[in-house]
């Protein structure tokens, strides 16, 4: 996996460095280092939060030092440590939830780990349909019902399918219309607590689905999601081909809420645990090309 996350970043170190140029430096002006912050599509307020308080020439040690306190929220990684394990994941429409999925999935079938999948999309056929695509692919059992029928039944039978098969994780997809807030309110309340009525643990990790793409949007629907059911932890998807990477800082700094993994691609394997020191260092290597 190592070195693949800062793949991730080419585009926005690319970025970065059409503004700073590629040479290798030891301090840069506070005024062109905002530049390529903005750049790199940190939100202006929070540029000006870090910027704040460095000195007129800023060195790559005390820009570090700022870049990583962003990241400082509690609890950054997942520990598979009941069984069965449930993830909900929820998010917007089109951000990658099915997507992600599947790669979650993928990431702990090969750590050895059983896996059942539930379609709680019901909203759309297409989506249930998608998420046994990939549950066929990926060779691992699928809960599904028809479309228009209650997502919440199909997070119970998920989840009591796994406990009685002794399935370690399952993992619940949703719809994800935000054109009702609450309409969408309701239907994940009963979503967690029905899950809760199949196992009083889950779900044990509520993720939510953020398309790196969308900027400022995306964190505002985020906090929308967050008010209404309690976000333990995103996903960041669609980090490759874009050189929005800065949007991170701005996620974390707006949602303080973990970031789990970044996705990288349209595959199962395009899934990374996210670091945020590998992740500072590919901003700091975009900056000072060192
Ligand atoms: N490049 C890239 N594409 C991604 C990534 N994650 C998801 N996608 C693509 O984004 C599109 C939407 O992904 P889905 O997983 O269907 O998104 P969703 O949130 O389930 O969408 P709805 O079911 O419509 O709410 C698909 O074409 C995915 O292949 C990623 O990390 N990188
Ligand atoms: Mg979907």
């Amino acid at each position: 996996m190592f070195g693949f996350f800062k793949k991730a970043l080419d585009k926005t170190k690319e970025a970065i460095k059409s503004v700073v140029g590629s040479e290798k430096k030891e301090k840069i002006d506070k005024e062109l280092l905002e530049e390529a912050l903005i750049e790199a599509d940190i939100d202006y307020e929070l540029v000006e939060k870090i910027l704040d308080k460095l000195p007129k020439e800023v060195t790559k040690e005390k820009l570090k030092k700022e870049l990583l306190k962003i990241f400082e929220v509690p609890q950054n990684r997942i520990e598979i440590n009941d069984k069965p394990y449930t993830f909900l994941i929820i998010g917007v429409n089109g951000a990658g939830k099915t997507t992600t999925i599947a790669k979650l999935a993928y990431k702990y079938k090969n750590e050895g780990y059983s896996v059942i999948l539930g379609a709680g999309d019901t909203f759309r056929a297409a989506a249930i349909e998608q998420l046994s695509l990939w549950a066929n692919k990926l060779n691992i059992p699928i809960i599904k019902t028809r479309q228009g029928h209650d997502p919440a039944a199909v997070a119970f039978d998920t989840i009591s399918s796994a406990k009685a098969k002794g399935i370690d994780i399952a993992i619940i997809d949703t719809a994800g219309r935000l054109h009702n807030k609450v309409n969408l309110q309701n239907e994940l309340k009963k979503i967690v607590n029905v899950a809760k009525k199949a196992y009083e643990k889950a779900p044990h990790k509520i993720i939510l689905i953020i398309d790196a793409t969308q900027g400022q949007s995306a964190i505002n629907q985020a906090k929308v999601f967050n008010e209404i059911i309690g976000v333990d932890g995103i996903i960041v998807t669609k980090l490759d081909g874009t050189a929005k990477g800065g949007a991170l800082f701005s996620i974390v700094n707006e949602l303080k809420l973990p970031i789990y993994f970044v996705g990288i691609g349209e595959k199962p394997e395009d899934l990374v645990e996210f670091d945020k020191e590998e992740f500072v260092d590919g901003i700091l290597e975009g900056l000072y090309s060192e």
